[in-house]
């Protein structure tokens, strides 16, 4: 009888258990972005907590902190703070992870990815999976790609069309060393800076030029604190990443993840095929108002890509020689 009442005990206890362990859902999760909805990086993480919401009928309910807020405006400790748990989830850039998942580093290695194909063909295949498996191996589960685009040179000094153009100008550049190395194989002189003190170290003249990708230069209005030149040289393109904390994570249903990460994979597409089809006005926009813009020619292009071949040499044993090598191949083999 004893014996009886135990397991029945035992039963409705992990009954119970159950139910609390789902019932035991946040009223609201924080998902920290860096730019928010008035660019397509803020809208994708819009459109990801709008669809679990109205998919889940209300039960999962998430608040998005835009500017890196949550991390007091340092966008390269957002990683880490995910992992912690103090955030709870992220649409974040794959620049701003890289100090921590250093196999990130792949997107910024220049001129690897010369068109939206060559992402695509990076991201949707087994490359993809490689660099998710590190982030999930860095104690974060990633659940879909999305994208902050093509970044693209501006300045206030000159056009800049050849390498020696860019000698000795300040750039800001973002969190990953790389771009230190990147720009020191240029001539020029990188600052590393947070998006926050960008703007006002571009206001000021601290320093003369920034990259970043088109609709990040219009909506930021970055022609406004004197970049009056922007060359399209798509050196690099950053995806985003849709992510979640791995405790919290475990603590959905499996149904609630799928729903997540379908959501997730849905935002993404959506945002992916919005920026990309609003770039056309967007660089319109932007030479309406004086901007001088330089596209570069196949020669052109290719002098970049000489002077910028050591940040191979220096950067593969940290992203793996291996890597790098499957993406050039994904790169060579993809459908246009
Ligand atoms: O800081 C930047 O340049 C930005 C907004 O593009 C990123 O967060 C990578």
């Amino acid at each position: 009888m004893l014996k009886r009442c135990t397991l029945i005990a035992a039963a409705a206890g992990a009954l119970l258990f159950g139910s609390i362990a789902h019932a035991q859902y946040k009223d609201e999760y924080t998902v920290s972005t860096v730019l928010p909805s008035a660019f397509p990086w803020g809208q994708a993480a819009d459109k990801w907590v709008e669809l679990v919401n109205e998919r889940s009928e209300g039960r999962i309910n998430m608040k998005i902190y835009s500017n890196s807020q949550l991390v007091s405006g340092d966008q390269t400790k957002e990683f880490s703070a995910m992992r912690s748990g103090l955030i709870d989830m992220a649409v974040g850039s794959t620049i701003n992870w890289s100090p921590q998942v250093p196999e990130l580093n792949l997107f910024s290695l220049p001129f690897l990815m010369p068109d939206y194909s060559a992402i695509d063909a990076i991201t949707q295949g087994e490359v993809g999976e490689a660099v998710f498996a590190a982030i999930q191996k860095r104690g974060v589960t990633p659940l879909a790609w999305g994208e902050n685009g093509f970044r693209e040179l501006s300045n206030s000094k000159r056009a800049i069309s050849e390498p020696a153009d860019v000698e000795g100008l300040k750039i800001r550049v973002v969190g990953s060393p790389l771009f230190q190395d990147t720009f020191n194989a240029l001539g020029a002189n990188p600052t590393q800076m947070s998006w926050a003190d960008a703007k006002p170290a571009l206001t000021t003249g601290a320093v003369d030029g920034q990259e970043n990708p088109l609709s990040v230069f219009d909506v930021a209005r970055i022609d406004q604190v004197g970049q009056e030149h922007l060359t399209l040289w798509h050196y690099m393109a950053d995806p985003l990443v849709f992510a979640v904390n791995n405790r919290i994570w475990a603590t959905f249903s499996a149904d609630d993840q799928a729903l997540l990460k379908q959501a997730a994979i849905d935002a993404g597409q959506w945002e992916i095929e919005k920026s990309r089809s609003e770039l056309d006005a967007t660089l319109a926009a932007i030479k309406e108002r004086g901007v001088t813009v330089t596209e570069l020619t196949p020669t052109q292009r290719d002098a970049f890509i000489n002077a910028t071949q050591s940040v191979y040499q220096e950067w593969s044993p940290r992203i793996g020689e291996d890597l790098i090598k499957k993406a050039q191949q994904a790169v060579a083999d993809r459908q246009q």
